[in-house]
């Protein structure tokens, strides 16, 4: 499509969707005329797959997940399309500068962090390879809360309502709606039961069409609204009561209102047992359409059908299929466990005990009773056929949603080689030893398309320049770019991406935050959720303990950094909330102190998002990837670093320990220990108290903090961190804190010889192929969903 032709496809939509003529367009109109006229590109290859896929009754991938964190869809859907240079001409030619157009989309923040963005850098990749799949989740009218710093740098949380304007992408499908019950009795029928609830919404769907690279395949996400079944009570509006007549409305839309907030700690509501409930058994409800609009026979559903559970979130697929196959289908109740367990898989995000899911067996038994016995029986019937097993999926009255969902999977798949293995040898050690064959891994991945080619354009042209076209979905290929890495023209060129995407972040920190920093210092940034096990407190003591070296000693030849500082803490999460506090007053310090200035500036912009994510990562030279080995399942932000040519300051620890076998040990600078030396060393008691007293430098960090410095003068501000240092670090920050600190000045010391850094960063980059997402998906349509691609 040419420019021409766009511009006309844009002032129609302006005329004839938003009803405005040009002179009167705002930005809005222009935004929404361009991607309705966009979203037009994307409704062939979309009806294209659909028809291919229903004419060859394939099979296809349900993939199931609370949480999509998308962020901005135009720019996205504009590059895959193959419309960039069209739509930048059409727009400015219209009066618009079209940059602002892009930057006028709400990021959709559907989700917490790594698990919600890795379901939609699996949309992408889905679609990309032509996998026929749909993504199931929620349409939450707030997604994550909006974060902003109080004049004291406490975060404050608002609500965020990215549905406050219309979300241009969507197709509203009233025709394709369940009702969805909750409580009430179960009566016994024969072999089976009749559970009739007690309330009930409906779930209404909202399909968004994602395209992949190249226009080639697009699939559907589907998104579950609710509403009341009678939205109105006109009675008691006659009344007079006019709160009262909207209840029914106000109540039923409760479910799809929020999401949750925590991303590591199981919540217990039963407002989230619902929601999880309500989006699960919806999808099941259509997945079973589908299938019988094509098959009558159900006993081959799972040669038709592969669901994929996103955590544990949705592991109330697997009583609530057996429930519909057996109470409403007739199917034997063994065949159907055996049936719904052919179709689903699970994947693990995470070994935090605390974010494992369990229920108590009361709320289930109140909300969900039918789903409470089936559960049992499906909990005697893995008893008996395993009479020497150990665990079981009620115990202590709780339901636990971990050892269900590994029961009622044919797979079940950790993230990174390392989780993977601890997957088998801690949470479900038990489990594995009985169904050895069950658990395999799937490294995560990221999309080249969004991550480089999108978010890193100077880079992208500078690879297509170097080994030609092609390589966004064959990013393997970026291997070519090896032999060029010798060659100090590319070198030079590579660092000249890199201090452009510098300086246009310095002008955006300066423009947003009004702090000048300087674009020739080392990026040096950590962006991610704020959890204790990342360790934003140990990169912060490292802050301090440096400002005060360069203080004492500033001709030392110290590499001048920008730390950076970005991610959002769960509401009711204390102490990571009281590390950033910390962060945002040390920075307020550090940052006036004029002898310092030019060695060491701290920004932490607040309301870190998909898009943030995007302006910051390629314009970093350091990724800190510091969580205490053993936690951090595998983390996919250290892959965007990465692939835009950062270098990694880590621990052994996820996806970093492939990462470092990648990019070659000498291109990464480990510190800390391993997962088996941390365990080690919790044994000792007072292990945090001794490194303390071994490191005048940690201690002197510590004890500045407790002096006040950061608070005023006020001692007691920090002492929950402090303290909690002092007396547990279950994390081992302190324990870690001086072989950070060494690898800090390895990186001082690297920086220093610049084409040096260049070389490491470009071969970080040129390694990093390995980590396309279209690699994972690959894998799971091999090993988990045996799925063939449909291009
Ligand atoms: C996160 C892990 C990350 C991992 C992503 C995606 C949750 C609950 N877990 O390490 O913490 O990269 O999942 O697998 O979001």
């Amino acid at each position: 499509m040419s420019a021409t032709e766009l511009r006309e496809a844009i002032l129609k939509h302006l005329e004839y969707s938003q009803g405005k003529d040009l002179a009167h367009a705002s930005l809005y109109d222009m935004r929404m005329a361009l991607t309705l006229a966009i979203r037009d590109k994307v409704i062939e290859p979309w009806f294209r797959a659909t028809r291919a896929t229903y004419a060859a009754q394939s099979k296809r991938v349900y993939y199931l997940s609370m949480e999509f964190l998308i962020g901005r869809l135009l720019e996205d859907a504009i590059m895959n399309v193959g419309l960039t240079d069209s739509a930048r001409e059409a727009v400015l030619g219209l009066g618009f500068d079209f940059e602002a157009v892009l930057n006028d989309e709400p990021d959709a923040a559907l989700g917490n962090g790594g698990l919600g963005r890795l379901a939609a850098c699996f949309l992408d990749s889905m679609s990309t390879l032509g996998c026929p799949a749909y993504g199931y989740g929620i349409r939450y009218e707030h997604g994550l809360f909006r974060q902003s710093f109080g004049p004291d740098g406490r975060q404050i949380e608002t609500a965020e309502d990215w549905l406050r304007q219309s979300h241009g992408w969507e197709f509203e499908r009233p025709e394709a709606s369940f009702r969805i019950g909750f409580g009430g009795t179960v009566a016994e029928s024969g072999r089976s039961a009749v559970w009739t609830p007690e309330s009930a919404v409906m779930a209404k769907a909202y399909d968004t069409p994602i395209v992949g690279w190249q226009g080639k395949w697009a699939n559907t996400l589907r998104l579950w609204g609710a509403e009341p079944l009678r939205a109105f009570d006109l009675n008691a509006f006659n009344r007079g009561d006019f709160t009262g007549a909207a209840a029914p409305e106000a109540l039923a839309r409760t479910i799809s209102r929020v999401l949750y907030p925590d991303d590591t700690t199981a919540q217990g509501k039963e407002l989230r047992l619902k929601q999880e409930f309500f989006f699960t058994a919806a999808s099941l409800r259509d997945i079973l359409r589908r299938f019988a609009s094509e098959h009558s026979d159900l006993s081959a559903l799972s040669s038709r059908v592969a669901i994929q559970m996103n955590d544990t979130h949705p592991a109330i697929a697997g009583p609530e299929l057996v429930r519909l196959l057996h109470d409403e289908r007739g199917m034997a109740f063994d065949t159907a466990v055996e049936t719904a367990r052919a179709c689903l898989g699970y994947t693990n995000h995470t070994l935090m005990p605390e974010a494992l899911e369990r229920w108590p067996e009361t709320l289930m038994a109140q909300v969900l009773p039918r789903h409470m016995q089936i559960i049992e029986r499906i909990d005697a019937g893995h008893a008996k056929q395993y009479p020497s097993r150990t665990v079981s999926i009620v115990e202590n009255g709780e339901v636990k949603m971990g050892e269900l969902s590994f029961i009622m999977a044919n797979k079940v798949n950790g993230v990174s080689a390392l989780h993977t293995e601890l997957v088998k040898d801690t949470v479900f050690a038990d489990l594995h030893a009985l169904h050895p064959d069950r658990i395999v891994n799937e490294t995560n991945g990221v999309t080249p398309r969004r991550w480089l080619k999108g978010a890193n354009p100077g880079l992208a042209n500078l690879i297509t320049d170097t080994i030609g076209e092609g390589w966004e979905d064959h990013l393997e290929r970026l291997t070519e770019l090896e032999p060029a890495i010798a060659d100090q023209v590319f070198r030079d060129g590579f660092a000249a991406i890199k201090n452009e995407n510098k300086v246009a972040l310095s002008n955006w920190i300066r423009k947003e935050m009004g702090i000048a920093v300087n674009p020739d210092a080392m990026f040096d940034v950590q962006i991610k959720r704020f959890h204790e096990y990342k360790r934003q407190h140990l990169n912060i003591l490292e802050t301090i303990a440096l400002w005060q070296e360069i203080r004492a000693n500033p001709d030392a030849g110290w590499a001048p950094r920008v730390k950076i500082f970005g991610g959002k803490a769960a509401p009711g999460y204390v102490m990571a909330k009281e590390i950033i506090h910390l962060i945002n007053n040390v920075a307020r310090v550090i940052n006036a102190d004029k002898t310092t200035r030019d060695l060491l500036t701290v920004v932490y912009p607040p309301n870190y998002n998909v898009t943030m994510a995007e302006r910051l990562i390629p314009a970093s030279d350091l990724s800190e990837q510091i969580s205490t080995a053993g936690k951090e399942a595998s983390g996919t932000g250290n892959m965007k670093f990465s692939l835009n040519g950062a270098l990694t300051i880590g621990t052994l620890d996820g996806a970093n320990v492939e990462i470092r076998e990648l990019v070659g040990a000498e291109n990464f600078f480990l510190f800390g220990m391993t997962a088996d030396e941390v365990v080690e060393c919790r044994k000792t008691p007072d292990h945090a108290a001794r490194a303390i007293t071994a490191s005048a430098r940690l201690k002197g960090a510590i004890e500045l903090i407790e002096s006040g410095a950061f608070s005023h003068g006020d001692k007691a501000t920090y002492r929950g961190v402090t303290q909690n240092l002092r007396t547990h670090d279950y994390f081992t920050v302190c324990a870690d804190f001086d072989s950070y600190w060494d690898a800090q000045r390895r990186v001082d010391h690297a920086w220093f010889q610049r084409d040096d850094w260049t070389r490491m960063a470009a071969l970080n980059a040129a390694r990093s192929g390995w980590f396309s997402s279209d690699r994972t998906i690959k894998g799971y349509m091999a090993d988990i969903w045996n799925v063939a691609p449909m291009i």
